[in-house]
This record gives structure tokens, sequence and C-alpha cells, in this order.
């Protein structure tokens, strides 16, 4: 199984800015450890991060026919982004969108969101662990559906 790890814009800064919301973990950090988690449930996770969206909708274009799942923060992409989620609908691959922060307990333009209603499920507020989460879901869902 082959799966896909995407982060939007500005998710290329954790652990060097704002660690009192968004937490002293690295990007890096948290790829590599989200990797090896994938790796000893038997899985392959890549992972890709980009502050531009439509390298953001190209990489979503490029795992079609490849990648069985994709985790997703998108980061503020989430709350504007019409483009990510017609790549995502287009390319028909099931995804678990997830964030560190809660986004509900935030600003009010934080509620919206393009891709909550089409994923798979929605994962928010847990810091890092969010990762985690998001990561058991997708597989439990997807173990389900080849069942
Ligand atoms: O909580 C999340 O994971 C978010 O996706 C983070 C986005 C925000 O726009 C979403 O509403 C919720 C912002 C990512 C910014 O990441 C930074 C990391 C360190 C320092 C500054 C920004």
């Amino acid at each position: 199984m082959q799966l896909l790890l995407l982060n939007g814009p500005n998710l290329n800064l954790l652990g060097q800015r704002e660690p009192g919301l968004y937490g002293h973990q690295t990007l890096d950090v948290i790829e590599q450890q989200l990797k090896e988690r994938a790796a000893a449930a038997g899985v392959r996770l890549d992972s890709y991060q980009s502050n531009f969206e439509g390298a953001l909708v190209e990489r979503v274009h490029q795992a079609m026919g490849t990648v069985n799942g994709i985790l997703i923060n998108a980061g503020a992409f989430t709350h504007t982004s019409i483009a990510l989620r017609d790549a995502l609908l287009g390319v028909a691959i099931p995804y678990v969108e997830l964030h560190l922060s809660n986004t509900q307990a935030r600003e009010s333009f934080r509620h919206q969101s393009y891709l909550a209603d089409r994923a798979v499920g929605v994962v928010s507020g847990f810091g890092p662990f969010s990762y985690d989460l998001a990561l058991d879901g997708l597989l439990n869902y997807l173990r389900q559906v080849e069942a």
C-alpha cells in the first residue's frame, strides 16, 4: 500500500516560529516519524510540502494510479482552495484532512473547509499527534474497504 502526506503553505516553518500555537517539532521530524510509523504497519509513505497551490494540485494529479490514500494538512488552502478540492475529487483518492490546531476553536474564517465534506475524516487539534491519528484513521478505512 502506498500513501502520500501533503503539507501546504507555511508548514515548512514548523518548529521554528510560533511554537505556542504549532509546537516545537519540525516538519522534517514529523514526516520522518510518520514514515517510520507507516513502515511498521507495512505501508510506504511519501511526503511533499509546498507553499504553492498549483504545485500541490500537480502532486495530487501525480498520485493518480499509484497512491491508495492521502493525508493532507492543506494549511490556509483548506479554507480557500476550490482547486485543491477539485484535484482531490478528480483523482478520487480517499483522503483525511488534518490540522495541528483545533480550527473550530480559532477565527471564524478557519471554520470553513473546502475539503472536509468529502474527506474520509478530519483530525484537528492534537498538535503533531494529529498526523498519527490521521494515519491510523486512513489505514483503518483503507483496510476495511479492501477487505
Ligand atoms: O492547524 C493547522 O494545522 C493549520 O492547517 C495550520 C495553518 C492554518 O492556516 C490552518 O488554519 C490550520 C497555518 C500553518 C502555518 O504554519 C506555521 C508554522 C510555524 C510558524 C508559522 C506558521
